[in-house]
């Protein structure tokens, strides 16, 4: 690329005229932050067209993952680290006074996701790249990511987020690739040589146009793609109201959904969902037809993995294209798709298992409620031959059923493999959220613990970690995370152990400079930095946080002997915008923060802070300065969670619950390596199904519980009337279905632990070097390389 600073410089310098009619002098630093961008997308361009052809060249299978999220974060830092040229960069920038880390900033984030789910693509993608897989990113280019937080009196606002504002550098429009998509209208039956042919008849049209961006693997020369699709007015739209089908269309790919469930049956919702999927497979087969004549022998060259469930409609819309467009009989195209698609569950929550109203899906997708009909009748007439009669089984596993259409059920029927996140996930999707399921096709399901993008998560988040670990064992690790098992030979080196220590104070320090700048409150940097950064739900329970924190205030103030590691509490977390309870949690943080914060008696003992808008690049400069990790939902509920792994490669200690991939973490770090404590997922499934927990109990007979819960609605806090009376009702008057009552002495005991541990150097320091070590399982690499082998059966090019 530049074999040195000075033809950097000079390409720079020629390319910002060109580029900007301006001389040197006269650009801004956002002319500096175009002209490097586009510079590096045409600089891989070569290797793109490159990659491209080699795909289209070869015989092997390849994978394309569709995703309706993909929480990518900034792309130029990443980019310049993965071509290897940073260095060169940041060292010729230097010279013509420009400063790298200033024009990152200007970076706006993509923010095409809402948590866990989006964020898990982006760093598939990634990986699919660094490993040489021939594997493409499907999804949408929303105009306005998740929304923009902003805390107002402590409570949360939202303005539209604006990533597309200054334009996007690595995307390149490809108009010639546009295609088209149906909704509504009418679809007509026709006998057509002595076959039944389907005509959509009146349909309105809308034209997806695809937007490449280049996915750039690590020190590799491939380069991948993800297509996100843009909704635009078709050219000669038979619509009476111009103007009216020109909103319409366009706010297809306005707005990405926040997952609520109070959006249930947003036809706009499903409208994304099959025109993501429609422009994916007519674009995927069109490519395919490019190198084969026929579609017959396409499960065996292509897989279509669907991120849960939201892509389902793939499996009618290949249907349709096969049986409508390619004219293959049923059972053909059956077979071809069940042996194509493949599908990832990441929640058990029964409020977030999608489910469409008939009266909504019929009307929209005409043809495609006809082909799921068709599915779903055959698949009932299977139950019923396997067990004549047993309608209640029926009634269960049908696709359609009460006025629905289940979409994860659909998932299952038309894949031919079903996978969780995690162990445990995967154990209660087997044994009970699927169990009928599992029974009918044990051979579909598997476990696929997730992994992160160590690259970006540690590599360029935290580079004085990183060079101190590339100065002791080698470069290596960055191409293999199991490499980083190599550090625990450092375990007992005191002077090892001390840089460790040097380096999360100076990253603690750059964190507490941020709090200062955006809330005012100087925070003490020898202090546990404790943070809990996650999407805000109640079942990831924030409020068992709070309500220790209120509980430690509540020592301080009695008992002016007390005494305790000093902390400072983090917490980053969005709340959908119709999730009335977890904006009720957000002001209650915020409200016990201005209390505490404010308290001379607690002065630098504890702090609490709330960082707003948590987002991908805040999180880099989260996770680093970390050294308590908080994964406490209640036992069963989160079904991976992948910032804990974030946390832990950053040499931060985990205080969790046994849920998701904590439970992996433990068996790889030893129980002395991790704070435990809570109930046990068996143990949650038990109360539900059984009965027996009564959260009053506990409110009446621990002090510590009642004298923080009372605080909610006692006037506690001044100025602040019946607000959290609703918090204070779901823990006494509806019994705490999150079980925070229940777990609140165990996790005040662990956390009492941590205290002394933390008062211990050489022991944390031990413990936080031997987490770092067994991080690399987690690597998405290795997740990735599992699909590649398991699932996909895809091999490097
Ligand atoms: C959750 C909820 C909670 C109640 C309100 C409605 C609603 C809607 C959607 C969701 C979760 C969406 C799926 C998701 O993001 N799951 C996350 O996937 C991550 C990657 O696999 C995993 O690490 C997280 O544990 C899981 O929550």
């Amino acid at each position: 690329m530049f074999s040195s600073t000075l033809e950097f410089k000079n390409t720079f310098l020629k390319r910002l005229e060109m580029q900007c009619g301006k001389s040197f002098s006269e650009s801004s630093s956002r002319d500096h932050y175009q002209t490097l961008g586009s510079m590096i997308r045409e600089f891989v361009s070569n290797d793109w067209i490159a990659t491209n052809e080699r795909y289209l060249a070869s015989e092997g299978k390849q994978v394309y993952y569709l995703s309706i999220e993909y929480l990518l974060g900034k792309l130029l830092r990443q980019n310049l680290i993965n071509l290897g040229v940073e260095h060169t960069v940041q060292v010729g920038l230097q010279d013509l006074g420009i400063d790298l880390d200033e024009l990152e900033e200007l970076e706006a984030d993509a923010g095409l996701g809402n948590g866990g789910l989006g964020r898990l693509a982006a760093c598939f993608l990634d990986s699919l790249a660094s490993l040489n897989l021939p594997g493409h990113g499907h999804g949408i280019r929303y105009k306005h990511g998740l929304f923009e937080q902003k805390i107002v009196d402590g409570y949360q606002v939202e303005l539209p987020e604006q990533w597309l504002r200054s334009g996007n550098v690595w995307e390149i429009r490809k108009a010639d690739r546009a295609v088209k998509i149906p909704f509504w209208g009418k679809v007509e039956a026709k006998m057509e040589n002595d076959r039944l042919v389907f005509h959509h008849q009146n349909a309105e049209t809308v034209t997806a146009v695809p937007h490449d961006m280049p996915v750039i693997g690590f020190k590799s020369k491939n380069v991948n793609t993800l297509r996100l699709w843009n909704a635009e007015p078709s050219p000669f739209p038979i619509h009476k109201d111009i103007l009216k089908y020109k909103r319409e269309t366009e706010s297809i790919s306005e707005f990405l959904y926040p997952d609520d469930t109070h959006d249930e049956g947003k036809i706009l919702r499903l409208k994304q969902q099959y025109f993501l999927v429609s422009a994916s497979i007519q674009s995927i087969v069109r490519t395919y037809r490019k190198q084969h004549t026929s579609l017959e022998q396409f499960h065996k060259h292509i897989c279509i993995h669907i991120n849960d469930t939201h892509p389902v409609l793939a499996i009618p819309e290949l249907m349709r294209v096969l049986i409508d467009e390619e004219g293959y009989d049923w059972d053909k195209a059956w077979h071809i798709t069940k042996h194509t698609i493949s599908y990832t569950n990441h929640t058990t929550l029964s409020e977030a298992l999608e489910k469409w109203p008939i009266h909504i899906f019929r009307p929209l997708l005409p043809r495609i409620y006809m082909i799921v009909e068709e599915i779903n009748e055959r698949f009932c007439q299977e139950l019923w031959e396997q067990a004549p009669g047993d309608w209640q089984r029926i009634g269960e596993l049908a696709i359609i059923a009460d006025h629905y259409v289940k979409m994860a059920h659909l998932a299952i029927v038309g894949s031919f493999s079903v996978n969780g996140v995690a162990k445990l996930h995967t154990e209660i999707l087997k044994k009970r959220e699927m169990k009928p399921f599992y029974q009918l096709f044990p051979e579909k399901f598997n476990n696929k613990t997730n992994g992160i993008a160590y690259r970006r998560w540690l590599l360029k988040a935290n580079p004085p970690l990183s060079a101190l670990i590339t100065d002791s064992i080698g470069p290596s690790w960055t191409y293999s995370a199991e490499e980083l098992s190599q550090l625990l030979k450092y375990q007992n080196d005191s002077s090892f152990l001390e840089q460790l220590l040097k380096i999360k104070n100076e990253n603690k320090q750059r964190l507490a400079d941020i709090i200062l700048d955006k809330t005012g409150v100087v925070v003490n940097t020898g202090a546990i930095f404790d943070v809990q950064v996650k999407r805000l739900h109640a079942y990831k329970r924030q409020l068992l946080n709070v309500l220790h924190i209120m509980h430690l205030y509540n020592r301080m103030k009695e008992d002016s002997n007390f005494s305790t590691a000093p902390r400072v509490f983090i917490f980053g977390a969005k709340a959908s915008p119709g999730y009335y309870y977890a904006k009720k949690i957000i002001k209650l943080i915020n409200t016990v923060a201005e209390k505490i914060n404010n308290d001379p008696i607690v002065g630098d003992k504890m702090k609490v802070i709330f960082l707003e808008n948590y987002r991908v690049s805040l999180a880099e400069k989260i996770f680093p300065a970390s050294d308590i990790s908080e994964q406490i939902s209640t036992a069963s509920k989160e079904a991976s969670g992948t910032g804990n792994m974030k946390f832990m490669i950053n040499g931060a200690l985990t205080v969790g619950t046994l849920d998701g991939a904590n439970i992996e973490i433990r068996e790889l770090v030893g129980d002395e390596n991790i704070f435990t404590f809570g109930l046990t997922a068996d143990e949650v499934l038990h109360y539900y199904q059984h009965g027996g927990y009564q959260s009053r109990e506990y409110y009446h007979h621990d002090y510590r519980i009642k004298q923080a819960v009372d605080q909610l609605v006692n006037g506690f806090f001044p100025g602040v009337q019946n607000e959290f009376e609703p918090i204070f009702d779901s823990l006494v008057e509806e019994n705490d279905q999150y079980f925070v009552l229940k777990d609140f002495a165990a996790y005040t005991d662990i956390q009492g632990k941590i205290g002394e541990t933390f008062m211990n150097k050489n022991k944390w320091q031990k413990m936080s070097l031997t987490n770092i070590a067994h991080a690399g399982y987690f690597s998405s690499d290795r997740t990735i390389k599992e699909y590649a082998d398991e699932i996909w059966g895809i091999n490097p090019l």
